[in-house]
């Protein structure tokens, strides 16, 4: 599937972000400006630990003579931090290769002058010449996003730990206090922080989009950090208490989803992307506080439940983008506009974690049925594409084959079916565009073990 999803991008846009699978040219975000490459970057360690040597080779070599981050173009910070710096801290981190540190450095460098604002809390768009920030015009009242600026914080310590300056962590720390320094609402984190004031702006809370990775990276923080930023997990695990109180719930057949909260209502739908937390809860349960490890365990297996029948009620086996559990409906999508995918890893995410922390063989079968419904559904001859329409016969594609696809689904898939001690999770976090980042030995550790 790689070699499919690879070869055709290569053929037909290669130095593009992405490739156009039934059109058979390139795809151009406006999330990535004018930088390119989205795919090659993305791909590299999926490439690397399938030991697709050539292919990795030709990529490292694009990455030599065009990476340019030199551009006169706004940028998202968080997509390209995600996608662009975590991709090449891994393809250091993995091959050892210089030119992918100096690579990511430089660009940390660039996205710096996003964080000059009042409160230090980033602006979510960056233009990469000029330095000017500003966010997204249909953020409540000015407001930066929780999930884009709560998700630097792995790729910025590690770009400290590796340029030697303080920098990088010094902007993630701080955004770090600002946010533990804030009132919450119930205990919930708003999706919405105006950078200017330091304050929320609307009180819609999700742990899908607008809301998800910034969880996730409070708990791989901690991990990360070889288990000493106490902070990181005192926030993580606050924060999950708060989300088990208010947002998730049981459907009356005995699905157990996680909801929106708007202002205190409850909107019961659940969005494809909050299908990580599943494995986030698993990944986490080890350090639950009060013996309730098992709890987590089984929260995280009832979430990948609940993801997988999203699936199974479908015609093509993949699931929608968001799915309901309302008016008499169950993991369902009702309206048009939710029942796409577009390739989409969060599922197969969660049951990579939950077979690697319970060896359960369901996982690896449910894995094996997403396999065989994107080779019936997705695969085309120009690579793989998205779907309109997961509940229709007739495959209605979207034409776009998604950096992601590479740089996660499949490389979690191909996870799934290898043994735990490639990318043991005791020695590796991956971020949240599956980048992989090695833990950082704590001193303190380190000198116990000579001891
Ligand atoms: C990816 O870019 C990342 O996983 C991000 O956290 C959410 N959206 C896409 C995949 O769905």
């Amino acid at each position: 599937m790689m070699k499919h999803a690879w070869n055709n991008y290569k053929r037909y846009a290669w130095g593009l972000n992405e490739l156009k699978p039934l059109s058979k040219q390139g795809h151009s975000s406006s999330l990535f400006g004018s930088i390119k490459g989205a795919t090659i970057v993305d791909a590299l360690d999926t490439l690397f630990i399938m030991e697709m040597k050539d292919e990795f080779e030709e990529a490292k070599s694009w990455v030599e003579e065009n990476l340019d981050f030199n551009v006169n173009a706004e940028v998202s910070v968080f997509e390209v931090n995600i996608r662009f710096v975590g991709g090449l801290l891994s393809a250091y981190y993995l091959s050892g290769e210089e030119i992918f540190r100096e690579k990511a450095v430089e660009l940390g460098i660039k996205l710096l002058p996003a964080f000059l604002t009042p409160s230090g809390i980033p602006w979510a768009l960056l233009n990469l010449k000029s330095g000017i920030g500003r966010n997204w015009p249909w953020a409540s009242g000015g407001s930066s996003i929780l999930a884009e600026f709560g998700t630097l914080h792995l790729e910025f310590v590690h770009l400290s730990h590796l340029s030697g300056n303080p920098i990088f962590a010094e902007k993630v720390m701080n955004i770090r206090s600002v946010l533990n320094n804030l009132e919450k609402p119930q205990g919930l984190y708003p999706n919405y922080l105006n950078p200017s004031s330091g304050q929320w702006g609307q009180y819609h809370v999700s742990v899908g989009g607008l809301g998800d990775s910034f969880y996730e990276y409070l708990l791989k923080s901690w991990l990360m950090s070889d288990k000493t930023d106490q902070q990181a997990k005192e926030m993580y695990f606050d924060a999950v208490k708060a989300i088990e109180t208010h947002l998730i719930r049981k459907s009356s057949r005995g699905l157990t989803y996680i909801a929106e909260w708007k202002g205190g209502l409850l909107e019961h739908k659940m969005g494809h992307l909050t299908c990580f937390a599943g494995g986030m809860f698993a990944l986490g349960a080890e350090d639950a506080p009060k013996d309730r490890t098992q709890h987590y365990l089984k929260l995280g297996a009832e979430i990948a439940r609940t993801c997988h029948e999203s699936y199974n009620r479908t015609f093509v086996k993949l699931g929608p983008e968001a799915f309901r559990f309302d008016g008499g409906v169950e993991a369902i999508a009702t309206r048009q506009n939710e029942k796409y995918y577009i390739l989409r890893p969060e599922v197969v995410e969660t049951y990579m974690y939950m077979w690697r922390l319970t060896h359960d063989p369901k996982y690896r079968k449910w894995a094996w049925e997403a396999v065989e419904a994107l080779e019936s559904h997705c695969r085309v001859d120009g690579g793989y594409s998205g779907l309109r329409d997961v509940y229709h016969r007739q495959n209605s594609y979207d034409d776009v084959q998604q950096s992601f696809f590479l740089a996660e689904t499949l490389k979690y898939l191909y996870l799934i079916f290898s043994d735990d001690d490639l990318l043991p999770l005791k020695h590796w976090i991956f971020n949240t565009e599956a980048h992989l980042l090695p833990i950082l030995c704590s001193s303190e550790k380190e000198v116990e073990v000579h001891e």
